[in-house]
């Protein structure tokens, strides 16, 4: 049985009839109204100029109406987390705003960020969409992942503050995909994060189908003018070096149209799901057999 000594009871009993008292002759309204949470924008205040380019130039191209994504990662394991910002770049061939690319914003502990980009590696031009973060070789320092409009990369984070683009050695090189969201999962648990890379539509400056809203003047076309794309699962054999399981995996789908990848267990058997997701279809949930198997 437990038992209170006098004097520990006596704090807790002041305190619990003080609350009740003072709930009892507060008024109504203010027991009753939520609470307020507001947001000021402190964007500049903090450090942080970044404009999106996403190559826009007249001809009204499909990657053009996509937003870029963001992450936070603290890439130099200090504490503080650090701003990865997404951007696109000039078309080949049209260019209007000039370079742009990646930004890296260092957390200076104060509610200020310092732009580390250029040092970091990832001064890099591409016509980036999607990001996802995972410590993908388990050497304590997440790494990158960049979904693009063609070829995505892998930069792996060498723990001094720079990453090196290692899409090459890690055998991610070679599709040339609108590649849209990704995630990293360990979907076989086997101590090694996989990563899943959702695909859009099949589209390219060659294939930009004519679509218009007036009769005379070009729009931008809607998915279903397109084709669409399997979703790729890789596999992390543990050496720096990924595999494409996407066929072992029963993940090839080519009617996907996917924009974003979740992952969760949805039937809670202790094995982690996929879910793509898209304009055109329903959300499509890869449910892991391997538990089964
Ligand atoms: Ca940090
Ligand atoms: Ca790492
Ligand atoms: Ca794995």
């Amino acid at each position: 049985m437990h038992t209170f000594k006098k004097n520990v009871l006596s704090p807790f009993l002041c305190a619990a009839v003080s609350l009740w008292l003072g709930l009892l002759f507060l008024p109504a309204a203010a027991i009753l109204a939520p609470a307020q949470v507001t947001f000021r924008d402190i964007t500049a205040q903090a450090g942080i100029h970044f404009t999106h380019n996403n190559g826009a130039f007249g001809k009204k191209w499909l990657p053009e109406t996509m937003g870029p994504g963001c992450a936070f990662i603290d890439y130099d394991n200090d504490g503080f987390p650090d701003i990865l910002l997404v951007n696109g770049q000039d078309w080949p061939g049209h260019t209007k705003n000039g370079a742009t690319t990646l930004k890296l914003y260092h957390n200076n502990h104060d509610g200020t960020f310092t732009d580390v980009t250029r040092k970091s590696g990832l001064g890099i031009s591409l016509f980036g969409l999607g990001v996802a973060v995972g410590d993908y070789d388990n050497d304590g320092f997440d790494d990158i992942f960049i979904t693009t409009v063609g070829q995505s990369h892998l930069f792996h984070n060498n723990g001094n503050g720079t990453f090196t683009d290692v899409t090459k050695s890690a055998g991610l090189w070679g599709p040339n995909e609108f590649s849209t969201g990704a995630a990293w999962v360990d979907y076989d648990r086997d101590g090694k994060l996989d990563l899943v890379v959702a695909n859009y539509v099949q589209w390219s400056e060659q294939t930009d189908l004519y679509c218009t809203l007036d009769g005379s003047h070009k729009s931008y076309c809607t998915p279903e003018s397109y084709k669409g794309t399997s979703a790729r699962l890789w596999h992390n054999l543990g050496n720096g070096k990924f595999e494409d399981a996407t066929q072992k995996a029963g993940l090839y789908d080519p009617t996907s149209k996917g924009l974003g990848v979740a992952i969760l267990d949805y039937n809670n058997d202790g094995w982690p799901d996929i879910l793509t997701d898209g304009p055109t279809s329903l959300s499509r949930t890869t449910r892991n057999r391997i538990s089964s198997i």
